[in-house]
């Protein structure tokens, strides 16, 4: 069964059948098929190294039931404002310096406004491209002017997750619209941004909605560029407090399934390493991750510093990209 996705062309017209039997394929199996993908596609020593810089925290008017920043629940988030130019490019250039090669900018908002906060950010954007690093920007909805004017600024990619299926979205927020969310990474499309968008398991979706989730992913022509996989960090306070941890064989099928329908994405591994043993995410690498984000704090939440990063990479013989 391996041999016929061993010279696989690039497809976005799979069908929720056949994602769900990749899925479910004996696992040895499936890790070797998305070994044997990573292999056809990427370097597979390869890891590429983000930085998460949160440049607005908290005070989130969406409800968004997984987030510490949603405004409408009670989270030991403390809320910050916009940072300076100044900080968000220092913040960016000790990141750079700890090897991270792209730097990703987050802001607590429903969408962007064109403002003075919206023109900082462009500046800061300007100045992180100009150090010779990816950047990508997550902020919210955004329009097509704006959209071209982070182009225009040096953006590589805007991250805007889809977060589960059409189906389970209304479970877990609903002040928008899945609809929302396809129309934005259309808009970030069309401006000639790359797309990074992914989403969250252990909301306590079920298998059919992670289906769903790569299925949206992997029907887009073309792919996300990038498509980060998170583990959901369960936050005192928020409605999804109590969910318990995702066992690591279901992140192993959901790295792996992403990685054999889109063959040339960056996989992500995101929210949810820490704690993690060296072990697992050794599996998530051999099925096919080669993207982390690295660095002692992804946006409010503690994560594995760069020198621990370092010394797994070390250990399993990886490479920063
Ligand atoms: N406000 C913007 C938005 O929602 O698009 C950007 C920032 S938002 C925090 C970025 C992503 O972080 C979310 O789409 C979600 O996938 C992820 N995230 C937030 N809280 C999380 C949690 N507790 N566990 C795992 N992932 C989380
Ligand atoms: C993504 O998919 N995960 C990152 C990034 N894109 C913006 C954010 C994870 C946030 C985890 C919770 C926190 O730190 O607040
Ligand atoms: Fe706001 Fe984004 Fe958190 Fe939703 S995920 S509450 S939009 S910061």
């Amino acid at each position: 069964m391996a041999r016929i996705f061993l010279f696989m062309k690039i497809r976005s017209d799979w069908t929720k059948e056949e994602i769900r039997e990749i899925h479910d394929s004996p696992l040895l199996e499936l890790i070797y098929r998305a070994a044997t993908v990573s292999r056809e596609y990427h370097t597979a020593d390869r890891v590429q190294v983000c930085s998460l810089i949160s440049i607005k925290t908290g005070g989130c008017p969406e409800d968004c039931k997984y987030c510490p920043q949603s405004a409408r629940y009670r989270t030991n988030v403390e809320a910050a404002p916009l940072m300076s130019e100044e900080e968000i490019v220092d913040q960016a250039k000790a990141a750079i310096a700890s090897g991270a090669t792209r730097v990703c900018l987050g802001a607590a908002w429903r969408s962007v406004r064109d403002s003075s906060q919206f023109d900082l950010i462009l500046r800061a954007v300007r100045k992180i491209a100009d150090l010779g690093v990816e950047v990508c920007c997550t902020l919210g909805m955004v329009s097509e002017s704006q959209a071209l004017r982070l182009k225009e600024a040096g953006l590589t990619a805007y991250n805007h997750n889809l977060d589960t299926s059409p189906e389970f979205y209304p479970s877990i927020v609903t002040t928008r619209r899945y609809e929302d969310r396809l129309q934005t990474l259309d808009t970030v499309e069309k401006a000639g941004i790359g797309v990074c968008c992914g989403g969250i398991i252990g909301m306590g979706e079920s298998l059919d909605d992670r289906i769903s989730l790569l299925h949206q992913l992997a029907t887009r022509n073309p792919h996300p560029g990038s498509v980060p996989i998170n583990l959901l960090i369960p936050i005192q306070g928020t409605p999804l407090e109590m969910r318990k941890k995702v066992p690591i064989w279901e992140m192993v099928r959901m790295v792996a399934t992403a990685r054999i329908t889109m063959p040339k994405a960056m996989v992500r591994l995101s929210a949810g390493r820490l704690g993690r043993s060296l072990e697992e995410q050794a599996l998530y690498f051999l099925a096919g991750a080669n993207s982390i984000h690295s660095g002692k704090k992804l946006l409010t939440r503690p994560n594995p510093d760069y020198s621990e990063d370092e010394e797994m990479f070390r250990l399993l013989g990886l490479r920063a990209l």
